[in-house]
């Protein structure tokens, strides 16, 4: 199995476009509304695909190499998991051209990019379930999908497979040929006419196995080097043992960085024990190329998480960047944008940078360089140091160089050991570091570098 190499390497920077930037105003949804307004679930704010284009320098400035997008296809909803035409870009957003455009600019900057697929479900409006509405068992299509009678029911409830028993998101029926091969197309498709470089699985593990595992053949044979991301909410082990993905986005390692530095219900040593389990479930190959995060738009913000206290954000941030994966930062996080859950993690990305929280922007902005020019953060092994209370230590290793973090996820100053013999360079204090112990300020961390030069 091979996992594309430039994903070890990549810090991601995942958008939803509705909200990220407005970059043509000709192109606006009915009813929308003010930029900044608190976001609902049916609202709509005007951001698009130029807008994208136009925020490439911010993106650029904070390091990122990667772009994830929220679904671009053409759907009736602000979030857009459910497609009414897999062959289109949603005209509030632009057309093939924009995304072209867009992707080229990326190029042209050294950035990838990644959509996302939405394969399990589609619009109730998609033109293919509406044949089948109208038409009953005599469409071309009623065997697309599985309806559990000889006419589509929606109320009081559906009688047709719908993702998670919503009824504006039908199923796709995966198991019939044709509409695996029309969604495997679309796979096809979008990497040939704008050059995209990987997919981003919605929902995978209510996918057939077998559907995913063609559907990463499929976009491997347009592009070797793509990568194929897998939303899986539990243990990824098994899609990776059947070679069906390539990294899954890691949830279950957000719900411990949540625990340790936001909220504070897990100590130093269930914490670490816990990433190093994660660590050691997957290849390292496939652990190397997960999708790790603080945040995405199914998720309250972390810094909402944490009571508002931008010292949590900034110590998650640091573990983050400082683990295995391939880090990720949900617009708006790096200035510290707030919200609850969906809908309000969703909201607009302030473009006034008097909002911005500065010191956390350069944090993350120094903790992602620092990842790019420290070879051993992005491939390094993942061991333990020594994790007592509070305190949550991690040694990285390769041939040549040595890293560690040292995170005090309390609220009182620690003391603690140093993860091994010295000297290290305290890499974000500028300084030579010696001693056998440390101190670590309420919610501290201390970043340390040995080995191979990082300059
Ligand atoms: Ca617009």
């Amino acid at each position: 199995m091979t996992v594309p190499p430039w994903v070890q390497d990549a810090v991601f920077y995942q958008i939803f476009p509705d909200r990220f930037r407005n970059g043509d105003p000709s192109l606006r949804p009915p009813n929308a509304r003010p930029w900044g307004d608190p976001p609902t679930s049916d609202s709509f704010f005007g951001g698009d695909l130029r807008g994208i284009s136009h925020g490439l320098d911010h993106i650029c400035g904070l390091g990122a190499t990667a772009l994830y997008l929220t679904p671009v296809f053409a759907s009736p909803s602000n979030h857009k998991y459910d497609t009414i035409d897999y062959y289109s870009v949603d005209p509030q957003f632009g057309d093939e051209h924009t995304l072209r455009d867009l992707v080229g600019e990326a190029h042209a900057r050294g950035m990838r990019v990644v959509l996302d697929g939405v394969f399990n479900h589609c619009s109730l409006e998609h033109p293919l379930f509406r044949d089948v509405r109208t038409k009953g068992p005599a469409s071309s299509y009623w065997d697309w999908f599985t309806v559990y009678g000889d006419r589509i029911v929606q109320q009081p409830e559906p009688n047709y497979a719908c993702w998670g028993g919503v009824r504006t998101m039908p199923e796709w029926n995966h198991d019939h040929p044709e509409v695996s091969d029309y969604l495997l197309d679309v796979v096809r498709y979008w990497i040939r006419s704008c050059d995209i470089d990987g997919w981003r699985l919605d929902t995978v593990e209510y996918l057939p196995p077998d559907f995913v595992l063609k559907v990463r053949q499929a976009a491997k044979e347009e592009k070797p080097d793509a990568f194929v991301l897998g939303e899986v909410m539990g243990t990824a082990a098994s899609w990776f043992k059947h070679k069906a993905i390539d990294g899954t986005m890691h949830y279950r390692l957000w719900e411990a960085l949540v625990g340790f530095a936001a909220q504070g219900s897990l100590d130093g040593t269930a914490f670490s024990r816990f990433v190093r389990f994660m660590w050691r479930s997957y290849p390292p190959r496939n652990g190397r190329a997960c999708y790790t995060l603080l945040g995405s738009h199914d998720k309250a913000r972390f810094l909402t998480l944490s009571g508002g206290d931008a010292r949590r954000l900034r110590l998650g941030a640091a573990l983050l960047f400082a683990l295995p994966g391939a880090p990720a930062v949900y617009y708006g996080d790096e200035v510290g944008l707030e919200g609850g859950g969906d809908p309000d993690c969703r909201r607009c990305f302030p473009w006034d940078t008097e909002q911005w929280d500065q010191d956390t922007l350069e944090l993350f902005q120094r903790l992602i360089t620092l990842r790019h020019k420290t070879p051993v953060l992005r491939r390094g092994s993942l061991t333990l140091g020594a994790c007592t209370g509070k305190v949550a230590s991690f040694v990285r290793r390769m041939e040549g160089q040595t890293a560690a973090i040292v995170a005090n996820g309390g609220t009182t100053v620690v003391r603690a050991p140093s993860p091994g013999p010295g000297p290290w360079r305290d890499v974000l204090e500028g300084a030579r570091f010696t001693e056998r112990q440390l101190s670590l300020p309420p919610l501290g961390f201390k970043i340390l570098v040995q080995g191979a030069d990082t300059t």
